[in-house]
């Protein structure tokens, strides 16, 4: 049977992929932290179905015994300090786990078994101030923060890891991916939920940065079959994954508030606390690559995304007022 460790299962991708490697038929392992509370909410409904284990990007021993105890197939190297202002308010920690956490996994590989297939989740991040567009496999990178530089450092670790030991080591430059499981302080689900907040009168502004940022925009559940598919490939190569389409900050918000007929100039306020230091004010990749050689393609449209986000935060939203109605 093939078997999976999944790092980061606990985040947005980490859900998606664990349910579609179940789905064909994996045993799935993921490594969770320790907390102090049960953070585990994305993949609540999968528990009885995975297992998971104890362990962090920072330790190095922990992981190799994480590798000998599990003996998995697949590696997907989920984990990250992924949130991009984070990183510019925690550089170190940002480098520490999302830089050297790759080479601590790659490590734990080779030592304990060299014919383990690796997944890195590389980012359209790299890329930073674009130098071409539409952004390939060959585009050179110029990351614009911390974050950017770490994924940069994870990439060519994993590169190098192929090269030099002949492992079977992917990267895939995946750009923007969404769903209803993303994160709260991300632009797109910060917009959906706050429309629903909005629509259900317990809000009454949204505050955002940058509107005219671009970015290439997908579902995440349909890239995370593409990671999966860089590991059936007959040989590792490094993919970029994208729709090929951008949009701005400004058009997901007005989508999004017409999805709930409301006006979003009405509602959405810029506040320069949301700006960055540096940003990336465009990213656009061409997924040729992948289609061709991994017979992988988008399949939710921009639109669809983001009706998909409101909808399930309105209904998310309603349930929490129901559930306060019900305990008054
Ligand atoms: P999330 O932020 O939703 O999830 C990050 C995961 O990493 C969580 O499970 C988190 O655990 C875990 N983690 C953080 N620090 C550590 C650590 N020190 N040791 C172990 N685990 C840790 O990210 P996404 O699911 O959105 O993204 C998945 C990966 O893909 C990330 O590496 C991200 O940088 C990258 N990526 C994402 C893109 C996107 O658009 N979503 C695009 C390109 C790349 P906990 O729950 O305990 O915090
Ligand atoms: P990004 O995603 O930085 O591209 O990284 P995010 O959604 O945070 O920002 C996208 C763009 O929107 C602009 N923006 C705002 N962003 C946030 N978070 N909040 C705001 O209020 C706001 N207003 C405008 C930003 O300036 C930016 O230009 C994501 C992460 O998932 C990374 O881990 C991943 O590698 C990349 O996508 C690809």
């Amino acid at each position: 049977m093939r078997s999976a460790l999944i790092t980061g299962i606990t985040g947005q991708d980490g859900a998606y992929l664990a349910k579609f490697l179940l789905d064909k038929g994996y045993q799935v392992h993921g490594m969770v932290r320790r907390g102090s509370t049960l953070p585990f909410e994305r993949i609540a409904d999968l528990t009885d179905q995975i297992t998971l284990h104890q362990g962090d990007l920072l330790d190095q021993m922990a992981l190799n015994r994480l590798i000998e105890t599990v003996g998995p197939t697949e590696v997907y190297n989920l984990a990250a300090q992924s949130f991009v202002p984070t990183s510019f308010d925690q550089p170190i920690l940002t480098g520490e786990v999302t830089a050297l956490g790759v080479t601590r996994i790659l490590e734990a590989i080779r030592t304990v078994d060299a014919n383990i297939r690796f997944y890195q989740a590389s980012s359209s991040e790299m890329f930073g101030k674009v130098l071409e567009e539409p952004q390939t496999e060959k585009t050179p990178f110029w990351p614009r923060s911390p974050y950017g530089v770490s994924k940069m450092y994870g990439h060519w670790m994993t590169v190098n890891y192929r090269e030099s030991y002949n492992m079977f080591a992917c990267s895939g430059i995946l750009f923007n991916h969404e769903s209803p499981l993303r994160g709260i302080e991300f632009v797109t689900r910060k917009i959906s939920y706050a429309v629903a907040r909005i629509a259900q009168g317990l809000q009454n502004e949204l505050r955002l940065g940058n509107l005219d940022a671009e970015r290439d925009w997908g579902f995440a559940g349909d890239y995370v079959e593409a990671m999966w598919l860089m590991l059936q490939a007959e040989k590792p190569d490094d993919y970029v994954v994208s729709t090929g389409k951008k949009h701005t900050v400004r058009e997901f918000a007005q989508l999004a508030f017409e999805r709930s007929g409301l006006d979003w100039e009405k509602y959405v306020i810029v506040d320069e606390k949301f700006y960055r230091p540096a940003d990336v004010n465009t990213l656009c990749g061409d997924p040729a690559k992948a289609k061709q050689e991994l017979g992988w393609q988008p399949k939710v449209s921009f639109e669809q995304l983001v009706h998909m986000m409101v909808d399930e935060d309105l209904k998310r939203v309603k349930a929490e007022q129901k559930l306060k109605q019900e305990q008054l």
